[in-house]
């Protein structure tokens, strides 16, 4: 019998589909899961997009879905689309999530031999027919990965602010700004090392995924682009409710990353930093198409050149971040002890902090704790489940601090407290390598 990730992503009856299609240039996948308000509209904005910047191609969109109960794939296949361009909406086979969608994305981008695949989220609302260009155009111009960049609220995107954006640049010295942003530009060739890959049993079947894309695009090509997208507005989720899961699935896959691609960020004799776009900014798409890439410290991350707009605001629950905090550092103390060490009890010093002002972790307290803690989870196999579980209060409770530090800053102001976050990361690496031999 196969085990699961042997088995394709893809139902038997999308197979004659496939076949009958043959070919095509550009595959534009939307993974979902009961996005019936919003699919319609990314995919009539997908197919005029890819109409209007590559009038000429062949282009095939895929809608694989989680088995929504609110008519998803109905919506899908009867939204607007010029004509030529096909659609093919089915519901994907395997682990429940994200990845296994994007999966089944990249197995049929790969039976028609696309040149490029770009996967655009079902719960957008900003999306533009520009973000194909943008995703799309660096693939065909030779690079094999475009990772979004986008304007957001200073509370929407936390785990990518606190955790995946600092690592990832402290690791392997790539600033790609949003490494977890759900829309991206792959080319062939990182389709098939995807595919190629055996992860698909893991949490990148879930929402481990985009961690994992990015990272392998680092590590295993480094021709990579950011494309400046605008506004991202979606169906955000308050990190004090809603992002527990997504949290460990992310970190997980991202400690996973650090120790299959620990001869990339911790062998400084093959330089491997030379070859990966970085250590400074990774160049920045806006162009008109034809490939250019310009490469700048700051960026014109809206790409309007309008960048004095607040983006709508996403409610946070902080009293609930620092209860989390308070109480999980008290129920999780005996793995906190194993993952921390001497270190623990300062943690718990200023968990039970009698005052909730000023409350959490500091960047270099909190760039510490998510070194130990990765070194914890690769020394304590048998224990991952329970250190990613310990760290999730302590993640509300950095979260709860950088809430509380932005309180009065616009979210483009509150950019210079994730870079703050982005130095701690990179000046405490010496602690990590340390840590790890
Ligand atoms: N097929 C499938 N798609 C999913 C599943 N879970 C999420 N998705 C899709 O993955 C995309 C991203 O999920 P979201 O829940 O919006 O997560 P996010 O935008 O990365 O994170 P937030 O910042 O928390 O909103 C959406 O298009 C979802 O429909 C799932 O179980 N199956
Ligand atoms: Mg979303």
């Amino acid at each position: 019998m196969l085990s699961v990730d042997e088995r394709a992503a893809i139902p038997a009856w999308v197979e004659p589909r496939i076949s009958r299609i043959g070919k095509t240039d550009l595959v534009i996948g939307t993974p979902s899961f009961n996005n019936a308000s919003t699919i319609g509209y990314v995919a009539a904005v997908a197919a005029t997009g890819a109409r209007k910047h590559f009038p000429s191609f062949e282009v095939v969109l895929v809608n694989a879905d989680g088995g929504s109960t609110d008519g998803t794939q109905d919506v899908f296949c009867g939204s607007e689309a010029p004509p030529g361009i096909e659609r093919v909406a089915f519901s994907y086979r395997g682990i429940p999530g994200k990845g296994s969608a994007l999966k089944a994305i990249f197995e049929i981008a790969a039976k028609l031999d696309a040149r490029a695949c770009v996967v655009l989220d079902s719960d957008l609302r900003s999306v533009k027919p520009e973000w194909v260009q943008k995703l799309a155009g660096p693939i065909f111009a030779g690079f094999d990965f475009v990772s979004p960049c986008y304007i957001r609220h200073k509370h929407d995107g936390t785990i990518t602010n606190n955790i995946c954006y600092p690592l990832t640049r402290a690791l392997y010295g790539a600033k790609i700004r949003q490494p977890i942003g759900g829309d991206f530009g792959v080319s062939r060739h990182l389709v098939h090392t995807y595919l190629g890959k055996d992860v698909w049993a893991t949490d990148v079947a879930r929402f481990g995924v985009d961690i994992f894309m990015t990272t392998t695009a680092i590590a295993e090509s480094g021709r990579i682009a950011q494309a400046a997208l605008g506004r991202k507005v979606h169906d955000a989720k308050d990190p004090a409710g809603e992002l527990g899961p997504m949290f460990s699935q992310v970190v997980s896959t991202l400690f996973d990353m650090m120790i299959r691609y620990e001869y990339v960020w911790n062998t400084p004799e093959l330089n491997r930093t030379a070859e990966i776009p970085g250590p400074e900014t990774v160049g920045y798409y806006g162009g008109d198409g034809n490939g250019d890439v310009s490469v700048g410290g700051s960026g014109d991350v809206d790409g309007n050149g309008d960048r004095g707009n607040e983006p709508d605001p996403v409610p946070i629950d902080v009293p609930r971040l620092i209860a989390s905090f308070r109480n999980g550092v008290r129920e999780h103390r005996e793995v906190l002890s194993l993952a921390l060490g001497k270190r623990a009890p300062v943690i718990e010093t200023i968990a039970s902090g009698t005052s909730d002002a000023g409350l959490g972790l500091s960047c270099e307290e909190w760039a510490l704790v998510v070194y130990d803690f990765a070194a914890a989870y690769r020394r304590n196999v048998g224990r991952r489940r329970l250190l990613i579980e310990a760290l999730v209060p302590l993640y509300n409770g950095k979260v709860a601090s950088f809430v509380s530090k932005a309180k009065e800053m616009s979210s483009r102001q509150a950019e210079e407290l994730v870079e703050e976050q982005c130095r701690a990361f990179e000046e405490s690496k010496p602690y990590l390598r340390d840590l790890w031999k």
